[in-house]
């Protein structure tokens, strides 16, 4: 992340402060801010003022985590509505929510995890959706409706894109050789925190995710304290348990898991299922056939949801709802899950999910493998700081 160059936007200051100052006790994670922009047309930055006549310009601006859609999402879309889409990408949500405390982000739809959504839609950053604009609300799932609304009640804010879980991914096979005679631990979770492991694995390569939010809850659970403990003992605790294996990780990165994992750079992961099963896939199709999998862990992982959510200050709400809509259709949606092998909330796409996606395990999980798993959760500022503080010194190793 740049902090100093000539010209800054009033946002751009903004999100500098709100870094500087920690006022969410944000993590300066190197965030892969590549842009995929595929508007064409004039003027379509993300501040780019609405007309003055009150009808909403042919502009939709969107915010969405990085390898998240398919080929023809956005181009269909486009054709079906005449509106541009400028669409921007991130890796973590720290980021996501750095830019909307600092408000005026420019984006009409972002897409920050539940939990995240709901420090924000407390803040006042989210505004409501009008349900009379989404006709196809009707395809979702009641259970992740249910699920969603005990972070959003009545499901006023936040709408599912797709979901998962972090957890352990290994390439089967350079597991299986570094371990050499040791055989697979009983709680796979071992491969990334205990030493007894990761000293062997270090040779293949070890990756983290690169955001405090989402490691800490998985460590307290592993060293027996509440998830989403307020106690700061706690954190010393799951952070001296981490600090065991750090001089066997070889990298802290989130988007990039995919690729590293898909040419073989690295052997074990703790990151995001889909992001697996999608490295997985994108090995088969670039012939280097790595066999990656997800692990479902008895212990368990992390379950989120990242939702789409309308900034409070976005200049094209309309355009944000026909995109929710859009989204919400049953081919498109399974399309999307096609593509990046996350499982969707959408009951009606099921039959449009490819079979060996749709009967997955380590993507649409039994329901026994979803009740063992963390729900998605907070804490408060304070404890934020902590974990954010606790995993720069574990990054650095000191
Ligand atoms: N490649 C898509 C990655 C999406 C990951 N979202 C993770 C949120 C975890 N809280």
């Amino acid at each position: 992340m740049r902090f100093l160059s000539n010209k800054h936007s009033a946002p751009t200051i903004k999100l500098m402060l709100a870094l500087l100052f920690g006022i969410t006790g944000l993590t300066i994670a190197s965030c892969g801010q590549k842009t995929e922009d595929s508007a064409k047309s004039a003027d379509t930055t993300p501040n780019a003022a609405a007309p003055a006549t009150g009808e909403e310009e042919k502009i939709l601006n969107i915010y969405n985590w990085s390898d998240y859609l398919a080929e023809d999402t956005i181009p269909n879309f486009e054709k079906e509505t005449g509106i541009k889409v400028r669409y921007d990408i991130f890796d973590s949500n720290e980021i996501l929510h750095a830019k909307m405390i600092a408000k005026n982000t420019g984006y009409d739809i972002v897409v920050p995890s539940s939990n995240w959504g709901k420090m924000q839609i407390d803040g006042g950053l989210i505004q409501k959706l009008d349900k009379s604009k989404l006709p196809n609300w009707k395809n979702l799932d009641p259970t992740v409706l249910a699920q969603l609304a005990q972070l959003d009640p009545g499901n006023e804010h936040l709408v599912d894109w797709l979901w998962s879980y972090t957890t352990v991914g290994i390439n089967v096979d350079k597991v299986k050789t570094a371990l050499g005679d040791m055989p697979m631990p009983e709680n796979t979770w071992d491969l990334v925190f205990d030493p007894k492991y990761t000293s062997k694995l270090k040779s293949c390569g070890i990756s983290m995710l690169d955001a405090p939010s989402e490691v800490f809850p998985i460590a307290l659970r592993y060293v027996h304290k509440p998830e989403f403990s307020l106690v700061e003992a706690d954190y010393k605790a799951a952070f001296d348990m981490l600090m065991k294996v750090r001089p066997d990780i070889k990298r802290f990165n989130s988007g990039g898991q995919i690729e590293d994992l898909a040419s073989g750079n690295i052997c074990v992961a703790l990151g995001w299922a889909g992001d697996f099963n999608l490295a997985r896939k994108r090995s088969i199709e670039n012939k280097s056939e790595q066999n990656i999998e997800a692990l479902v862990t008895k212990m368990g992982g992390y379950m989120f949801m990242d939702t789409m959510a309308i900034p409070t200050d976005a200049k094209h709400p309309n355009n944000a709802h026909k995109f929710i809509n859009y989204v919400l259709d049953a081919k498109v949606h399974a399309g999307l899950t096609n593509a990046v092998t996350y499982a969707n909330p959408n009951k009606a796409a099921t039959e449009f999910v490819n079979p060996e996606i749709r009967n997955n395990k380590t993507i649409f999980l039994s329901d026994e493998d979803v009740k063992n798993l963390i729900p998605p959760g907070n804490v408060d500022n304070a404890t934020r700081r902590i974990e954010t503080r606790l995993y720069t010194q574990f990054k650095t190793g000191t």
